[in-house]
This record gives C-alpha cells, sequence and structure tokens, in this order.
C-alpha cells in the first residue's frame, strides 16, 4: 500500500489546554476535556516519499505548500514512534476556516499522524491509535485528542490523550458555532500561550485552578449534566482568555461578534434555555446546547448578530481511514 486517505475532525475543548510545560515536548500544563465536531472535517492524502539522503517530508494545506519547519519535530517523532525510516508527502484539505479558531491543527496533524501510522504498516486498533495520538502532540497537543471521536481528555503533562466515551454517548447534544469571522488569525494559539506562560501574572493562578475544573468536568460529563458542565466550561474559557489577555503583548481573540454571542447565550439561560459558550484562540463562539433547543438557540444568536453564519454540528465519529491503491 502506497497511499492512504484519512478523515479527522477538530477537537473542541470543553476545559482548556493554555500553555505547556517547559521543554522541547510540546506537553500541556493544564488538562483539557474535549469533543470532536462531526462535519468539520479535514482530508488528508498521504504517500510514502522514499527514505534516506535526498527524501523529505512536504505538506500541503488547501493548495498551499507549508513551511517545513512547522512539521518537523512532528514528523520526526512519528518516525521514532512508528519505527519508520519513511518521510511523507502530504495532500491535506480543510472543509472549514483554517487557522481561525476552529482547531484546524487538531484534525490537521491528527489526520497526518494516523496516515503515518497506516503507512509505517502499523496494524489498526487500540495502541495505533495511542501511539498515533501521542505522534500527533507534536505537531499540537490539541491534535492528540483529535485522533478519537466523541469525548477525550488529555491530562496535564500526558504524553497521549484518552478516549472517554464514544460518539453515541451523549446522541441529543449539539454545539451550534457561531462563524463571526473567516479571517485567519494574526496571533498563532501557540505563540499567545506562550507569552501568556512567560508574561502574564495571571498565568500561574489559571494553571493552578485549571485542575480542579477539569476533574469536576469530568463527574459533570459523566452525570451528563449540562448545567454544570456549562458552569465549568464558562469558567475555563473565560479564565483561560482572562490570562492571555493579560498577557505582554495581550493576546485578544474577541470581536464586537463574539461579545454579542456571549451575550445573547447569557439572555438565553436566564429565559431557561440552556445554551452554554465557548471560546478558542480566535473569535467564533461555540455554544453547547440540547437538538431540541438549537433552533431557538440558533435564532436568538441570528437576532443578536445578523452578521453571523453557523455551522451546527454534534459529537463526531471515530476517523475514517482508507487505503488507496
Ligand atoms: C484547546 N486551544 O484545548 C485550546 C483552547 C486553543 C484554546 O489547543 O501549540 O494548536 O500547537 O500545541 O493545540 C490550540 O492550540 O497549540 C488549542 P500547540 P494548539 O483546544
Amino acid at each position: 500500500m502506497n497511499a492512504v486517505r484519512v478523515r479527522t475532525s477538530p477537537s473542541l475543548a470543553l476545559v482548556k489546554y493554555w500553555g505547556k510545560l517547559e521543554g522541547p515536548h510540546n506537553l500541556p500544563a493544564t488538562t483539557s476535556v474535549a469533543l470532536t465536531l462531526a462535519g468539520l472535517d479535514t482530508t488528508t492524502t498521504a504517500r510514502s516519499a522514499g527514505r534516506g539522503a535526498g527524501a523529505a517530508d512536504q505538506v500541503m494545506l488547501d493548495g498551499e505548500g507549508q513551511p517545513p519547519a512547522r512539521f518537523q519535530a512532528f514528523f520526526d517523532e512519528a518516525r521514532r514512534l512508528f519505527k519508520s525510516g519513511q518521510r511523507f508527502n502530504a495532500d491535506s484539505h480543510n472543509s472549514f476556516p483554517s487557522s481561525a479558531g476552529l482547531a484546524s491543527s487538531s484534525s490537521g496533524f491528527a489526520a497526518l499522524a494516523l496516515a503515518a501510522a497506516r503507512l509505517a504498516g502499523l496494524t489498526p486498533g487500540a495502541e495505533t491509535a495511542a501511539l498515533a495520538s501521542e505522534a500527533a502532540r507534536l505537531g499540537s497537543a490539541s491534535a492528540a485528542r483529535a485522533v478519537y471521536g466523541g469525548f477525550t481528555v488529555l491530562p496535564a503533562g500526558a504524553r497521549r490523550a484518552e478516549r472517554l466515551y464514544g460518539p453515541e454517548y451523549w446522541p441529543e447534544l449539539r454545539v451550534l458555532v457561531a462563524v463571526t469571522s473567516r479571517v485567519p488569525k494574526d496571533d498563532s494559539s501557540r505563540g499567545a500561550m506562550e507569552r501568556t506562560r512567560l508574561s502574564s501574572p495571571y498565568y500561574r493562578a489559571w494553571v493552578d485552578d485549571a485542575k480542579l475544573l477539569a476533574d469536576e468536568a469530568l463527574f459533570a460529563l459523566a452525570a451528563k449534566d449540562l448545567q454544570k458542565l456549562g458552569e465549568l466550561m464558562r469558567l475555563s474559557y473565560l479564565r483561560m482568555h482572562a490570562s492571555a489577555m493579560a498577557a505582554d503583548p495581550p493576546a485578544l481573540y474577541w470581536l464586537p461578534a463574539s461579545l454579542a454571542c456571549i451575550r445573547a447565550c447569557a439572555a438565553l439561560r436566564a429565559r431557561g434555555i440552556g445554551a452554554w459558550e465557548t471560546m478558542d484562540a480566535g473569535p467564533q463562539v461555540k455554544v453547547l446546547c440540547l437538538e431540541s433547543e438549537l433552533a431557538a438557540v440558533r435564532s436568538a444568536l441570528a437576532e443578536a448578530e445578523p452578521t453571523l453564519s453557523f455551522i451546527e454540528t454534534r459529537p463526531g465519529p471515530d476517523p475514517d481511514i482508507e487505503e488507496l491503491a
């Protein structure tokens, strides 16, 4: 087999990873709890590009060649973990805006890791998924989670993510993505979280506090308690952003439309509708709710901010891996 096609979906953190342990291994400083988003797809076709001198790794994303330096540590770790000497050639496409706070690096590196594992001849199964999670982490820590569908946890300091529940665990759960802007961000999450670690006076407090939030969120998820989970999500994203906004220079991802969504969710909750928002390293707002209330949530947000576009999604399936002739 010379080529493989992998489809993955981005990993949305309910409780956030923001900040790394010191050192070269891209280990997260905080535990994140996440779900994979159905219907937002990264599709990556990868081929072996030979071995030894003269062979090189190459990645294209939506038709554009990517800087090799961004992928070097990932490919080197993948070769080490998969006991493979080969180089890889990958062509990747996203069905949603890249680098705009929709976690495209999570689905992107997860797809690359799963493709490289298959090309290296690893047998599909739990151990290969775990090794792919470990390799993907070197690309983006959130990508360690995106090798699984459903719900995952990436513990602080861990080398790989763990699956918590499969995609069908909470069938009524929906995520409404409110797209406030499709412009690629100019402040990468990697740079912003490192700046937060180095310069925000609130970084230490964020990390110390995050452990309790993650533990409680795991209980709330086990109980399918949307209100409790929502309250913990809200603390996590607002404390993450508060620490990032206090960096020097600040990392400020919010747009006026983002704030309009946040306020619309608060108004919905005041009316008894469970709409729980979260935000990542970008201006989009993702709202967790139940299927029965999705239409009400969507129309309230559209009324509050007519410029929004929406993506309706839910916990996503496991990655799809197809061998090509
Ligand atoms: C998360 N984010 O848990 C958090 C919440 C953004 C906000 O993981 O430096 O692209 O490549 O490991 O994974 C985005 O950061 O960062 C992210 P790197 P990544 O989903």
